[in-house]
């Protein structure tokens, strides 16, 4: 078994134990998927996975709009850059179209995996459609999976 060194030397940040952080920014992205029901795929990096939404109706571009968000399963990283036919017969079959790409910051103190479990997460968007920010909120309402995206109207 390795030893494992936790000497004064040691300066780097305290481990919070869910692994190291990327040390390049997260990525976030967005597929506009033309499955039965047309609908756009919101992806962000977290924790090494795509967490993944389907927006009906797309992700808001002005300010102080709401667009439903039904969360789905997670997504590999290396989706993110999928854009392609998905066969007929296949779960989600059409069209898989790159809308926008770009990183992302979680805003607040707490991990962002914290703030997710707690249904509210704050982010900025660095994308080239989607810019600035942005708020996911857990509709308590509507079942576990129904979560609004918002875009804020400060920035
Ligand atoms: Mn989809």
């Amino acid at each position: 078994m390795p030893a494992i060194h936790r000497g004064s030397a040691n300066n780097s940040p305290a481990c919070d134990g869910n692994g190291p952080a990327p040390s390049r920014p997260l990525i976030f992205v967005v597929q506009e998927h033309h499955a039965r029901h047309l609908h756009w795929d919101f992806r962000l990096e977290l924790g090494g996975v795509l967490k993944s939404w389907a927006v009906p109706k797309g992700p808001p571009e002005e300010p102080g709009i709401k667009r439903l968000a039904m969360m789905v399963e997670d997504h590999p990283l290396d989706y993110a850059d999928f854009e392609g036919e998905i066969p007929a017969g296949e779960y989600g079959a059409g069209a898989v179209i790159l809308w926008d790409h770009g990183t992302w910051e979680p805003q607040g103190e707490k991990p962002p995996e914290r703030l997710l479990e707690e249904g509210t997460l704050k982010l900025r968007l660095h994308g080239r459609r989607l810019q600035g920010g942005y708020a996911l909120v857990r509709m308590k309402k509507a079942g576990e999976n129904a979560w609004l995206l918002i875009k804020e109207r400060s920035g």
